[in-house]
């Protein structure tokens, strides 16, 4: 008896279709007020970036308005951009992250 047939349905023909799950880029923007230290501070803490790669990360926002500072699940995404909000607006800075599909 082969162990693999359920009546007469493969267990290959009845295999359920598996998505891989879509990945997000977490966006950080510029803006005229929170300081660079902050934001490289920010960058290390939420984001596991040595200082030399926050500092290159946060320089390409100034410069260039934003920066990819990584790509997750939607949950790890949405979680990481809430929590940078949160933690800027603690320290009454507008820095903003938003989250878009990779
Ligand atoms: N533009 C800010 C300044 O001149 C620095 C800054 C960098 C702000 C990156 C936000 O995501 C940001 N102080």
């Amino acid at each position: 008896e082969d162990p693999d047939r359920q009546g007469d349905l493969a267990v290959e023909e009845a295999r359920p279709k598996l998505k891989r799950p879509s990945m997000y880029k977490v966006v950080m923007l510029n803006d005229d007020y929170t300081p660079m230290d902050f934001v490289v501070e920010v960058l290390e803490v939420f984001f596991a970036m040595d200082r030399e790669k926050a500092t290159r990360v946060m320089l390409t926002v100034h410069t260039e308005g934003k920066a990819v500072c990584g790509v997750f699940s939607r949950d790890v995404a949405e979680t990481k951009a809430a929590q940078v909000v949160d933690y800027a607006r603690e320290h009454q800075h507008p820095l903003m992250c938003l989250v878009e599909r990779a």
